[in-house]
């Protein structure tokens, strides 16, 4: 492809999404794919620190929750993208935590937009408040509690605060911030802010962040990057039913984790996306609240936790968990577009006689033609299952689509034929190398 200058623009980007309501095993998908298929740059695109991601190599266990899993590869530069919110504390305690700062040159393969907001620890605050009068009201949303809604409010009521500001002239960065406390202090009196001592904070980060020169026009960097013809792969946080518009509303995160998000939250054109990769655990899992048609409460529900291991990575919290939802998978298909599934913890369900597939909703035994809007309608639905014999073998050391048992192809099958996606990659493990990968 020609670009109008005249340089030719070689690479796509390869996206990378959840499918579902987030924690679909993108982390293990992000790292199979930089290694096997030599991506070079990675991206977020969205969230913030509310997002974690596990990646398991040689037996240790990493845990990304604002960095791009990419930083763990040598020959793969990280990049936080416009859309991202940064929380600086949580960003340095992570590259620490994860033993990044060992990494040689690791802060030559990081780099941040200068257009992200900030998170700041007014934002958390102000998250829990809001979290804390939702409760009394019953309409908490059971956030992750790290500012996320807040600091994107703040982008959109525009009075956030960007890198850039920090990183500009420190009185000017120090109005803006004393201007967003005091709106933050009328809307919440008991909002208490060391001012003095969050402003000495943020001007260490703003050295060290000076000093590493990490901070850039990412934009110009993918541009360039796609111009030299490098492999890049954006990495979504959260899932499709988390997105501002298109989830289950309210129950949301405040950013678009659909295919729009990438190029909003990185500066990038429709035309440079390449392929769509849909992350899809086998059973549905969720971790906050909100609608949950094929929930299950007891029994199934418990032994998909447990043998699962369904714990939030960035809270701890315990996941709620039911049956795969068709309804919800088209649906996700139908604004993002996949180019093939990753359909990641089938392994869970080894010991099941059999499985069940949400494959249409009702209410009033009427079948609806589009998942529900209002949370009223959410509370009928009644779902319309599929049930398929369970393969009641361990899948964990298959490698190869052919030795998987026939009970278990026919599951896999059924996920294509209704969504009319590939199932590329199949997820047998937590490894790296507990993988099938499909020709
Ligand atoms: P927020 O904090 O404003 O984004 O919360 C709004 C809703 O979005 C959900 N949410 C998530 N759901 C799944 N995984 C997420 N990341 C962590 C993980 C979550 C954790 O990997 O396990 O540890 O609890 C994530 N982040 C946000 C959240 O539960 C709310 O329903
Ligand atoms: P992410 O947010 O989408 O990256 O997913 P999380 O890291 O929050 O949660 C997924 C969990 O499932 C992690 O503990 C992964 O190590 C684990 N996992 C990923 N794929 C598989 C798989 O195929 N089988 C098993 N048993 N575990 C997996
Ligand atoms: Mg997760």
């Amino acid at each position: 492809m020609l670009h109008q200058n005249g340089y030719p623009i070689k690479s796509s980007a390869t996206v990378l999404l959840g499918a579902q309501w987030g924690d679909e095993g993108k982390g293990k998908i992000i790292d199979y794919l930089i290694g096997k298929e030599g991506v070079e740059v990675t991206a977020r695109c969205q969230g913030g620190n509310n997002a974690g991601h596990t990646v398991i190599v040689n037996g240790r266990s990493y845990d990304f929750h604002i960095l791009p899993s990419g930083i763990i590869h040598e020959g793969c530069v990280a990049v936080i993208g416009n859309g991202v919110v940064v929380n600086l504390e949580a960003l340095f305690a992570e590259l620490e935590h994860n033993g990044i700062l060992s990494l040689p040159g690791w802060e030559k393969r990081l780099l941040i937009s200068e257009n992200a907001h900030l998170v700041f620890n007014i934002h958390m605050q102000v998250d829990g408040m809001q979290e804390q009068a939702r409760e009394s009201q019953s309409t908490k949303l059971g956030t992750t509690k790290r500012g996320i809604g807040p600091a994107y409010s703040a982008k959109c009521f525009r009075n956030g605060i960007r890198v850039a500001d920090l990183l500009g002239p420190f009185d000017r960065f120090e109005t803006k911030y004393r201007n967003l406390v005091a709106y933050y202090q009328k809307l919440f009196p008991s909002l208490e802010v060391n001012i003095d001592a969050e402003l000495a904070q943020l001007k260490d980060y703003a050295k060290k962040l000076r000093d590493l020169e990490i901070v850039c026009d990412t934009v110009s960097y993918l541009w360039e990057a796609r111009v030299d013809n490098k492999k890049i792969l954006i990495e979504g946080a959260n899932g499709a039913l988390l997105d501002i518009d298109f989830g289950t509303y309210p129950y949301v995160t405040s950013s678009n984790c659909t295919v729009g998000g990438a190029c909003t939250g990185l500066g990038l054109p429709t035309n440079a996306i390449g392929d769509v990769i849909g992350v899809v655990k086998a059973y549905q899992t969720r971790v906050g609240t909100g609608p949950f048609p094929t929930e299950l409460t007891e029994g199934i529900g418990d032994q998909l936790q447990s043998i699962g291991k369904e714990v939030g990575v960035t809270t701890g919290r315990r996941r709620r968990c039911g049956w795969l939802d068709l309804v919800l998978l088209r649906r996700s298909q139908m604004i993002n577009g996949f180019t093939g599934f990753a359909l990641t913890k089938l392994d869970i369900m080894d010991t099941f006689p059999e499985v069940k597939i949400g494959v249409a909703y009702k209410i009033n035994g009427q079948l609806l033609k589009s998942p529900p809007v209002r949370n009223f309608d959410w509370d009928q639905v009644e779902v319309v299952y599929e049930t398929l014999p369970g393969w009641q073998t361990d899948i964990s050391q298959v490698r190869k689509w052919d030795d998987l048992p026939e009970n278990c192809k026919q599951f896999i099958r059924f996920i294509e034929d209704f969504v009319h996606v590939p199932v590329r990659w199949i997820g047998v493990g937590q490894d790296r190398e507990a993988l099938i990968v499909r020709d």
